[in-house]
Formats: structure tokens, C-alpha cells, sequence
């Protein structure tokens, strides 16, 4: 067991009896959604995971902790605190340990931790990737990397087109990072049900998403699996809207001399505002529906 560590009781039982865990991050809450609405999503989520019949495991450090599965008052206090809690991703997990500080997790991070506790999925909303302009900059998420090497599953509903999504396929190409479509051919664009780009392969049930991960696994292929899951019909959104609001996000960004770690919560804040209450209703949508299909795969991998 590893000694920075605190696994919630519910989700040491269940990872010890090999029951089906879900694991959710936390950069979402803090950085990618504004108070209340954060935390409300945040315990919504958890409870659609219990009610198919799995348990949650939401990821976060507090007080200098890796926490594997909050409380309700520990998620309401990442909410509240929004962009003052410090995002972490690989690199920043020391330093936030170290200062006893609180810390909310990336998918990289998340899945960090995720791993130390055991568990095989993880459900977020949209992954970060290779950023457009990374030619010149060399802007690339650091969850590209974990998805590379550790082995946690990841259902999102694609990546948003703040990224260059071309790019990004070839990244996790490169790095053997397979990505799935749930009963898709194209990649989602986390709003929009489409992109430009394709999947690896459609998977037609979480069934056979289990199979593929234990068999990659079981050959001692490390790594994760990217599954895109995308935004249910009745929630996506118009993708004029949405370019058009990124086009405008990406050049405030540009203008401002907005770079490195601050570059996602921007444009996520940015296309947020930009766009009104409307991607906030599809993005938890969205949330919701990666959730129950992250514990459908789980599910299926513990039997
Ligand atoms: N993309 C989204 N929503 C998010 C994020 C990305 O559509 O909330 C968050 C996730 O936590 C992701 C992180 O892991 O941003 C990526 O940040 P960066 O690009 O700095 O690695
Ligand atoms: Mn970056």
C-alpha cells in the first residue's frame, strides 16, 4: 500500500473482492465546470455509478493526500475553491504532496492514482492532447504520455477541437494508445457527435470493450485505452456555434500570452462563457453518459 495514499473503504472492498470500481477526476470539478454546478455533477456522476452497479471513486489530493474516493464535503470544498485549487498533473503530484496542499487531478494524474489503487476504469469528459500551434510549441497534455504507460482505461467523449484533433491521433499512434469508438466510426468532438478523424475501431458493446482491454493487458501491452463515447444526440450541439466560439477563444488566448498549464482551463472557460448555458447543460450530459458506459465496461471486466 502506498503511504501517501487514502483508499475510501467502499473502494478497498470492492477492488479487493474484484467488484467493478469507476474512477473520476477532479480537474473537472475545480477547473472545468463553475460552482455549484461542479459539485452537483460530481455527486450526480458518483451516484449514476452506484446505481448500474458499481462503485465510484472520484480522485483528488487533500490536505497533501492522493484521496481514491471522496467524500461529499471534500468534493464540495474542490467546487467551491474552483481555479484556486491547484490543477496536477504528473509533475505537480510531488509538490502538492509535499505542501500538504489541496490538489485537483488531471486525466494523467487521475489515472496516476487511479493505478496505485487498483482500478481499471476511469471515466471523465474530454482528454487533453496535442494543442493546436504545437508545431511551434510544443504543447502537448502530459495525458497523452500517462495514456501511454499506465494501465487505466479512459471513456470521454472524445477530445474538444480547442486541440488539434489530426495531431493528436498521430501522437497516440505513435505511443500505441489505442482508441476506441463506442458504436462509432469517427472520433467525437466532445460537444459534436463527429470530427474529421477516425477511431481505431467501433466497438458495438462494452462487452467487447472489456475483452480487448484484458487481452491488451493480459499480453503485458502497458498502457491505457481511449474510449469514445459520443455526446448522446439529443445533447450535441451545433458545431458552427462551437467553432466559432473556439476560433474566438483561441485567438483571446493568443493575444493574452495564455501558455502552458493554463492553456486548457482557459479555452475551456473561455468557449464556456462564449457559449452560454448550453455547453454546460451538454457537457454534463455528456458526463453523465461516459459514466454509466465506464461502469457497463466495468462491469464486464470483473466477471
Ligand atoms: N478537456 C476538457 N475538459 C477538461 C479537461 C480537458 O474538455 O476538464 C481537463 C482534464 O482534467 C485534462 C486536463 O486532463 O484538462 C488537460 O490539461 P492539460 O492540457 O494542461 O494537460
Ligand atoms: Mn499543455
Amino acid at each position: 500500500m502506498n503511504q501517501y495514499l487514502d483508499i475510501h473503504p467502499d473502494v478497498a472492498a470492492a477492488v479487493a473482492a474484484g467488484k467493478p470500481v469507476v474512477a473520476l477526476e477532479s480537474t473537472i470539478i475545480s477547473h472545468g465546470m463553475p460552482w455549484p454546478q461542479n459539485a452537483e455533477t460530481a455527486k450526480k456522476v458518483e451516484q449514476i455509478i452506484r446505481d448500474n452497479g458499481a462503485v465510484p471513486a472520484t480522485i483528488a489530493i487533500i490536505d497533501g493526500r492522493l484521496k481514491a474516493g471522496l467524500s461529499n464535503d471534500e468534493i464540495d470544498i474542490l467546487g467551491k475553491a474552483g481555479l484556486s485549487v491547484t490543477k496536477c498533473s504528473r509533475r505537480d503530484l510531488p509538490f502538492v504532496v509535499a505542501q500538504k496542499q489541496h490538489g485537483a487531478t488531471t486525466v494523467a494524474a487521475t489515472m496516476i492514482i487511479a493505478a496505485m489503487a487498483g482500478i481499471k476504469v476511469f471515466s471523465t469528459g474530454g482528454i487533453g492532447g496535442v494543442h493546436r500551434g504545437a508545431q511551434q510549441t510544443f504543447d502537448v497534455s502530459a495525458d497523452l504520455q500517462e495514456l501511454a504507460k499506465t494501465d487505466v482505461a479512459v471513456v470521454c467523449a472524445g477530445a474538444k477541437s480547442i486541440l488539434d484533433l489530426a495531431l493528436t491521433r498521430e501522437y497516440l499512434e505513435t505511443q500505441g494508445v489505442p482508441v476506441l469508438g463506442y458504436r462509432t466510426d469517427t472520433l467525437p468532438a466532445f460537444y459534436t457527435r463527429e470530427s474529421d478523424q477516425t477511431v481505431d475501431y467501433n466497438m458495438p458493446s462494452a462487452s467487447d470493450i472489456a475483452d480487448f482491454i484484458k487481452a491488451k493487458w493480459e499480453m503485458q501491452l502497458h498502457g491505457g485505452a481511449i474510449i469514445a463515447n459520443p455526446i448522446p444526440e439529443e445533447f450535441a450541439m451545433n458545431s458552427n456555434v462551437i467553432d466559432t466560439a473556439i476560433n474566438q477563444a483561441l485567438e483571446e488566448m493568443d493575444a493574452q500570452g495564455v501558455a502552458g498549464k493554463e492553456s486548457t482551463p482557459f479555452l475551456l472557460a473561455r468557449v464556456a462563457q462564449l457559449t452560454g448555458g448550453d455547453s454546460l447543460a451538454s457537457n454534463i450530459q455528456l458526463v453523465f453518459n461516459n459514466a454509466r458506459l465506464a461502469t457497463e465496461i466495468a462491469v464486464a471486466l470483473s466477471k
